[in-house]
């Protein structure tokens, strides 16, 4: 390249990212960056397109499935900066999630016929809709392995629910959501009895079968209401990746299945695999379901009840005409409905074409009685000529497909090409192509399972990373590359591994949809979203012994647990300690575990959360605050002390060195006059400024005057050991004191340099 062309390039470009000339970040030195590593302007590009500054945020954030890891993973789009891993499936130990009371119930909501289950295989996140749009409200996830759907509260992003099916034993077309959230919806995978029972493979035809779960979702609790959830049974076909209908298809839902031959495979019996019996015929079926048919029959009593839950028999399903097949090319994948509610485009793995469904001709063979016959289980069939709107050749492996802003533009996945392909579901016309590293399984628009697709960037969910990384050793990381749709020509951008689990499927939401809280009401229990009965005020500490049951009510605020000292529990005692954290400061968690319990919890601003144990061992165990929240965070510590059977007070020394004179304490004293001076500094100059219109501030500013309303107690106490001339205790006390204008200032100061870099004004 020219110099000249170059050196316009990077003015161009220091421009574009908000550099003048004359900081220290100078054109030449940009210059010297691209040759030093080697970069072109391509990569210049990307860079740009991709890198958010310091301090600023993403334009979307995507939540990505955890694959094995059995949890969600957050990041923003288009920095790709992981933001957060959500505990659902499997315990996360940072979070406290399985660690602490209140989050091993919701993980006991997934055990699974009574058995802990602590891993999980998640694969589908759904964002709740409103008139088929993202509201931003709440998360579902499923879990593959072990038949169970999550809900997580994007108020907190925290699971808050998992359910266990009750009748499948194992799934996979779940979670997807219809227009409004009224369901959520789970197919079963691999057909299996409904009923908890063995039965042989040779009746796999009459007793195996599969389904679709319509889990009902009440949003003014934000919780699934299993009493209010159905099944319809479907026939034992392998029932796949599914969807529910929006706009003129509302009220209908669809699922793929592989394996419509019913073939039960037996290498070891002599018989040809899976493999090769599940592919056999040119086409399995895609199901129709009609969900507002399926809650009629439920309520005049037409279902059957399988372990408690109810599900409408594939007979009634048929006579009530809520359930159809139509013929779909061999072994699909991706089931995705069009924006616009019109299409069905269905991608089948072997077959090089993705079909286009048109769901006006589906309703018009319904109506007009046109079936081209029955499934063995009397499911009428329509035809795939009376269905289709066309189908188009795209590549090798079609899978998934998602869509643009602009109308009948769709980007699908090809497996086995390792690419993703641009088309126009309305000409039928493939658009563009580009190659990505390596076997995409799902891709993923911004909000582009929606009625309104954001378009910008598109993620690859790719299979393999193979050489895209430095090497970990034999299990790579996952890759995710992003990559820039806002033109015709695709471009890839950024390369993103995911070391996690293999992620499956992503959903990416506008970033300003999502309103997360800063902090809880005081004393909550963060996983019911209630008043915590172990929760209390500061200054109500208790510790409760009954019997050998012992319940401490404790308190967390820097940089103290109060109480410090446990030592009322004797050996076999049950020790249960709830812990409030009292901070209203944004960002000011406190952690707590005690050594050799296996106890963690995570206690956020305004949290109640409880641990649990069997204190089944003598000895002394030091508890302490995980979370490095202020200058004294490893002060912030305390023991718990179990005594034997039997132990009795013996000679103790009370020998406590006193170390301090008259001199530390007025040292002290002057320390905490001057410290005084610098708070009134600051707080002149915060209400010298409409600080009352940031509320990060105000939350900051009442933070502030707690803290500093606790010296009054401590200024007395310290008064009287003045009085007493115990200058132990003065000194001690005037300490205190100090520490709590420390935390003061620290958050004055923190108030302050929000305030001038947020372009406060002065009111007086
Ligand atoms: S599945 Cu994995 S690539 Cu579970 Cu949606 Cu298609
Ligand atoms: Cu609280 Cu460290």
């Amino acid at each position: 390249m020219k110099r000249a062309t170059l050196h316009a390039l990077s003015l161009l470009l220091a421009s574009a990212l908000g550099m003048s000339a004359g900081t220290s970040w100078s054109a030449d030195s940009l210059q010297d960056v691209m040759k030093k590593r080697g970069l072109s302007q391509q990569d210049l590009l990307a860079a740009a397109k991709t890198y958010v500054p310091t301090g600023k945020r993403d334009e979307f954030l995507a939540f990505s499935s955890g694959g094995q890891s059995g949890q969600v993973m957050v990041y923003g789009i288009p920095s790709m900066r992981i933001l957060k891993f959500i505990g659902v499936f499997t315990p996360e130990p940072w979070q406290g999630y399985g660690y602490d009371e209140e989050s091993k119930k919701v993980l006991k909501g997934g055990w699974i016929n009574g058995r802990e289950v602590t891993w999980g295989d998640s694969h589908h996140p759904a964002i709740s809709e409103t008139n088929g749009n993202y509201d931003g409200q709440f998360l579902f996830i499923n879990d593959k392995a072990n038949p169970r759907i999550a809900v997580i509260d994007l108020r907190d992003f925290e699971t808050k629910q998992i359910v266990a099916n009750p009748i499948f034993k194992s799934e996979h077309g779940g979670a997807f959501v219809t227009s409004n959230t009224e369901y959520v919806i789970e197919a079963s995978q691999y057909a299996a009895p409904l009923e908890n029972k063995f039965v042989p493979l040779e009746e796999f035809n009459e007793k195996y079968r599969g389904g679709m779960t319509f889990w009902k979702f009440d949003r003014q609790k934000g919780r699934i209401d299993a009493g209010k959830s159905f099944s319809f049974e479907l026939p034992p076909y392998s029932q796949d990746l599914s969807d529910a209908g929006k706009g003129p298809s509302e009220g209908w839902a669809f699922t793929n299945s592989f394996c419509s031959e019913r073939y039960v495979g037996g290498i070891e019996r002599g018989r040809p695999p899976f493999e090769a019996g599940c592919s056999a015929k040119d086409t399995d079926y895609m199901h129709v379901l009609n969900w507002k048919l399926g809650e009629k029959l439920v309520a005049q009593g037409k279902a059957k009840t399988i372990n408690g839950h109810k599900v409408i028999p594939m007979d009634v399903a048929v006579k009530a005409g809520a359930l159809f097949l139509i013929p779909e090319p061999k072994s699909p994948h991706g089931v995705d409905i069009t924006p616009d509610g019109k299409f069905i485009i269905v991608a089948g793995k072997l077959d090089t074409h993705v079909s286009v469904f048109s769901f006006e001709k589906i309703m018009a063979a319904i109506k007009a009685g046109r079936f081209e016959g029955k499934d063995p289980y009397g499911i009428p069939i329509i035809g795939m000529k009376d269905a289709l709107d066309k189908q188009v050749q795209l590549g090798l492996g079609p899978l998934h497909t998602q869509f643009d802003s602009t109308p009948c533009e769709a980007y699908t996945s090809l497996y086995v090409d390792s690419q993703v392909a641009k088309w126009d579901y309305c000409k039928g016309k493939v658009l563009d192509k580009i190659p990505v590293h390596y076997n995409i399984g799902h891709l993923m628009t911004m909000e582009g399972d929606t009625m309104s697709p954001k378009g910008k960037y598109l993620v690859a969910l790719n299979k393999l990373a193979i050489d895209r990384f430095n090497p970990v050793g034999p299990l790579h990381p996952q890759s995710h590359q992003l990559i820039d749709i806002a033109s015709d020509k695709m471009q890839l951008l950024y390369d993103m591994p995911v070391p996690l689990g293999e992620p499956h499927y992503a959903v990416a939401i506008a970033a300003d949809k999502l309103k997360p809280g800063i902090r809880y009401k005081l004393g909550t229990d963060s996983r019911t979203d209630t008043k915590h009965p172990g929760a209390v005020r500061g200054g109500e500490e208790k510790t409760i012994k009954k019997g050998n049951k012992v319940t401490v009510y404790a308190t967390m605020i820097r940089s103290h647990i109060t109480p410090e000292i446990i030592d009322n529990v004797d050996v076999g005692d049950e020790v249960t300690i709830h812990l409030t954290n009292l901070e209203r400061a944004q960002d000011e968690t406190h952690g707590f575990t005690i050594s050799g319990f296996n106890v963690h919890a995570s206690v956020e601003p305004g949290k109640t959360a409880t641990v649990k144990f069997k204190a089944d061992r003598e000895g002394v165990f030091p508890y302490y605050c995980t979370e490095f929240c202020s200058a004294l965070h490893l002060e912030m510590q305390g023991y718990l002390l179990v005594k034997p059977k039997g132990w009795k007070p013996g000679k103790v020394s009370k020998a406590e060195t006193k170390t301090y004179t008259k001199a530390d304490y007025d040292k002290q004293y002057k320390t905490n006059l001057d410290t005084q001076a610098v708070i009134d500094q600051v707080v002149g100059y915060i209400t010298s400024v409409n600080y009352k219109d940031f509320p990060e501030v105000v939350a900051m500013v009442e933070d502030a005057f707690d803290q500093l309303g606790k010296t009054k107690d401590v200024k007395v106490k310290m008064e009287a050991a003045v009085k007493a001339q115990d200058w132990q205790n003065a000194t001690l006390w005037a300490g205190q004191w100090w520490q709590y204008q420390v935390k003061t200032a620290d958050l004055g100061l923190r108030a302050k340099t929000y305030l001038e870099q947020n372009g406060a004004r002065k009111v007086k």
